[in-house]
């Protein structure tokens, strides 16, 4: 297969940015569709904290999708951090300029949480022309096929969507929905020919894929109990003879929540060091030494040097 097969007039090439509220399943469907975790993933809303691209290639198309940060309401005082305003800025800001935006639904129907989020939208595309996909996933959480013409004909009077899509994310069935959207999405995109390297499948670094492991795991683990604000900085990236020594700091804001990311006896650390080292050995395809540290760092959620520091300006750029 090579991007390089269709001829110069029928190869399409665009980008395609995935946005709604938190947990709908954005980042599932970007890594099934690439067929790599480039985007971690957990049932804890507000994972996806960066903007990521996922580049897939076949032999007449190339498709760039952008995942993005779950956009949610700052009512919540909880949600009121400045990493929370950068974060929802991130996906907003995430739609300019692509060529189609899906903007992604549980197939449970349409709550606040996804008002708010269609409402971002709407201000975002407002004069533009950029088509509108609506994704309804989770379709194996339908409790009955006989829900869906409902909820298509519920969300039709929410937004004048050009498509209409239902697909379940996590399944690997050929009849999950998914190969249909790419069809579809392929029909939206201009003759073009490719813009990345056909073997490149992200934008991202390892170093920074190796950050969001390790971030991925404190999700999973912790879930609810994980603190809002923890972020993960790799403070070592070396290889030195066949092994990959990583050493990273995991920040958090108070000693209570260095407490609970350590867990009794430092059995939850070790868990999620495990659990990343073998990840990110998976990734890295050789030998890791991993070394984690929980740093107490008060308020860096709401320091804007601080969130530079992890990498949560260079979204906004
Ligand atoms: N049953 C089912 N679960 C799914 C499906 N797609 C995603 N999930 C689960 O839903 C949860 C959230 O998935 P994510 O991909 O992290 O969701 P997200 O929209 O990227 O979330 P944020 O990054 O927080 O905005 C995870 O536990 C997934 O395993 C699906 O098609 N079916
Ligand atoms: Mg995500």
């Amino acid at each position: 297969m090579s991007a390089s097969s269709a001829s110069n007039e029928t190869f399409k090439f665009g980008f395609v940015t995935i946005v709604g509220k938190p947990n709908v399943g954005k980042s599932t469907l970007m890594n099934r569709i690439i067929g790599q975790k480039i985007s971690i993933t957990s049932h804890r809303p507000q994972t996806t904290r960066h903007r990521i691209l996922g580049i897939h290639t076949d032999a007449d198309k190339q498709i760039v999708f952008v995942d993005t940060p779950g956009i949610h309401s700052v009512r919540k005082k909880s949600n009121r951090r400045t990493m929370n305003k950068v974060i929802n800025k991130t996906a907003v800001t995430s739609i300019d300029g692509v060529d189609v935006v899906c903007f992604m639904i549980a197939a449970n129907g349409w709550n606040d949480a996804d008002v708010h989020a269609l409402n971002a939208l709407n201000m975002a595309v407002k004069d533009s022309k950029t088509p509108v996909i609506l994704i309804i996933n989770k379709m194996d959480k339908l409790s009955s096929i006989n829900a869906l013409l409902p909820l298509i004909a519920d969300s039709s009077t929410r937004f004048d969507f050009a498509e209409i899509v239902p697909v379940s994310a996590l399944g690997q069935r050929k009849d999950d929905g998914v190969d249909h959207l790419m069809e579809i999405l392929a029909n939206y995109l201009p003759n073009d020919v490719a813009g990345f390297d056909e073997d490149q499948i992200t934008d991202r670094s390892f170093r920074f894929l190796v950050s969001e492991l390790i971030r991925e795991q404190l999700c999973r683990r912790l879930g609810d109990e994980l603190p809002y604000a923890t972020a993960v900085q790799i403070t070592q990236f070396e290889k030195r003879g066949a092994i990959q020594h990583i050493s990273a700091d995991i920040w958090v804001e108070k000693d209570s929540h260095k407490a609970i990311v350590i867990g009794k006896g430092g059995e939850s650390l070790k868990q999620i060091g495990t659990s990343a080292r073998r990840n990110c050995e998976e990734l890295l395809e050789g030998k890791v030494f991993m070394e984690l540290f929980v740093k107490v760092r008060s308020g860096w959620a709401d320091n804007t040097r601080d969130l530079n520091q992890l990498g949560y300006d260079e979204d906004l750029a």
